[in-house]
């Protein structure tokens, strides 16, 4: 179902998730309009954009059940199974430029990536076109290892890019590059399965290929194939990909841009990328992620969830389920449960979970018995099992996220909320109400 952007919408399309909007509909703000009205219900495949001919896609896993079909498992193997996926990548496998789909058509001249695809316009403030959901491939010359993270790229020109480079790998091997006076090779596949687009946003030690994280949640190679102009790999069945350098020491105005905190991230120069290749498919669909629905979100919270339940595991060994919520961007908020084995451990939880990323701001720990993904179970535990004067942590003058508009620049509060009941309560103190039987009663039986 999953192997390629083709078969996943197919699949949608078969389960009635996917919305066809034949309706004429213009690039600037009424893609975007529609898709997030689709949001968390269905993907939305829009046929007929003004002026082009190529066919716009949002919003291909907008719900964590998405992700969870996508990867063969249910809501609560999706964790487990993306963390096995980061401890053992497993080997890509290269085909020919013959075999690759990506291949069928091969640009090496007069490029106008406007004039090609239909790259949307989202928000009110942006400053122009973004490119959103192109899986960003760079390789590391020494150890040969290819790096993938999605970066926004706003179009400033033909076959020019303006990108976001946060101080991450990509970043790292960008700098090297340019301190020795060299470009940066880049590939940009845009169009790929869900699998691999949530590979590209595992947190990893420097140096893990995030496409044989993909091979491995895949439980098949993935098919790569080589770029022309660029000593890179790419997947052979996405839709579309790009082949360009990031230049060494040029900075062009990027920005503002709607960002996943439903913020505007500034504008400030920022690096240029030139392309020197265009490949797709025959028939190609561009694929676009409007910032902060819930597919955005999702993408980046689910592989944080992987890597915040490993580094909750080494200190207290009986955490039961993490989840970074929507309401705090998949980013901010961390809402951890435990089976409470000491008294004291929630606190332990909140400074493991607090260490695994300067994202998270705030930190809530319930027992096992609370749904954390149930929002208004977590609203109850706070309101039920916390007392502000002894369960309350609060650090100030951390490293928080730069686009929470709260921070000075990124520096702010941290806090943690242990609602968990103390082990030497009474035990009706804690009793949760119940009807006998209520779990199993159907209305049905009661109610024609
Ligand atoms: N990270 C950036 O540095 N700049 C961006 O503009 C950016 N945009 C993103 C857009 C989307 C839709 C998503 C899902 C993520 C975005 N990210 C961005 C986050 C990175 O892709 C992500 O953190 C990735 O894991 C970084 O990989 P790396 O550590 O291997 O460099």
């Amino acid at each position: 179902k999953a192997r390629t952007f083709r078969t996943w919408l197919e699949h949608l399309q078969k389960t009635d998730r996917l919305a066809v909007i034949d309706r004429k509909v213009s690039l600037q703000y009424e893609v975007a309009m529609v898709a997030k009205k689709l949001d968390g219900k269905k993907a939305s495949y829009f046929t007929n954009v003004e002026e082009y001919d190529v066919p716009v896609v949002s919003g291909i896993c907008s719900t964590r059940e998405d992700f969870a079909e996508a990867l063969g498992t249910d809501q609560y193997g999706v964790i487990s199974k993306f963390s096995e996926a980061v401890a053992a990548p497993a080997p890509c496998r290269l085909l020919t430029k013959q075999e690759a789909p990506v291949k069928e058509n091969i640009i090496l001249e007069d490029i106008d990536l406007m004039k090609m695809f239909p790259i949307p316009v989202h928000h009110d403030k942006d400053s122009g076109n973004y490119i959103t959901a192109g899986l960003f491939i760079v390789r590391d010359p020494v150890t040969r290892k290819q790096n993938v993270s999605i970066h926004r790229l706003q179009i400033s020109g033909k076959n020019k890019i303006g990108v976001l480079l946060l101080p991450r790998h990509t970043f790292h091997l960008y700098k090297q590059a340019e301190e020795a006076g060299r470009p940066l090779e880049c590939a940009i596949a845009i169009g790929v399965d869900p699998v691999t687009l949530l590979a590209s946003q595992a947190s990893t030690p420097f140096g893990v290929d995030e496409l044989e994280i993909a091979s491995a949640l895949r439980d098949e190679p993935l098919e790569l194939v080589r770029c022309e102009t660029v000593d890179i790999d790419v997947p052979a069945c996405a839709e579309i990909v790009l082949e360009g350098k990031i230049l060494p020491h040029i900075r062009e105005p990027e920005g503002p841009f709607g960002e996943f905190p439903k913020y505007y991230g500034p504008r400030t120069d920022k690096e240029v990328i030139e392309i020197t290749a265009v490949n797709h498919r025959n028939n190609p669909i561009f694929y676009t992620i409007v910032a902060a629905g819930y597919e955005h979100l999702l993408l980046g919270g689910i592989p944080r969830e992987a890597s915040l339940f490993q580094s909750i595991l080494q200190t207290v060994p009986s955490v039961k389920a993490v989840h970074m919520s929507p309401g705090g961007t998949c980013r901010y908020h961390a809402i951890v449960s435990i089976k409470k084995r000491n008294d004291g451990e929630a606190k332990n939880v909140i400074l493991a979970a607090l260490a695994n990323s300067f994202d998270i701001k705030h930190v809530v720990v319930t027992d096992e018995d609370v749904d954390i993904f149930n929002m208004e179970e977590v609203e109850w535990a706070i309101a039920t099992r916390y007392q502000a004067d002894k369960d309350l942590v609060v650090i100030h003058e951390a490293q928080g996220s730069k686009l929470d508009p709260s921070t000075r620049d990124g520096v702010g509060s941290k806090m943690g909320f242990d609602c968990t009941v103390p082990l030497n309560s009474e035990p009706m103190q804690y009793l949760r109400i119940q009807i006998p039987g209520y779990d199993e009663c159907s209305l049905d039986e009661y109610i024609n």
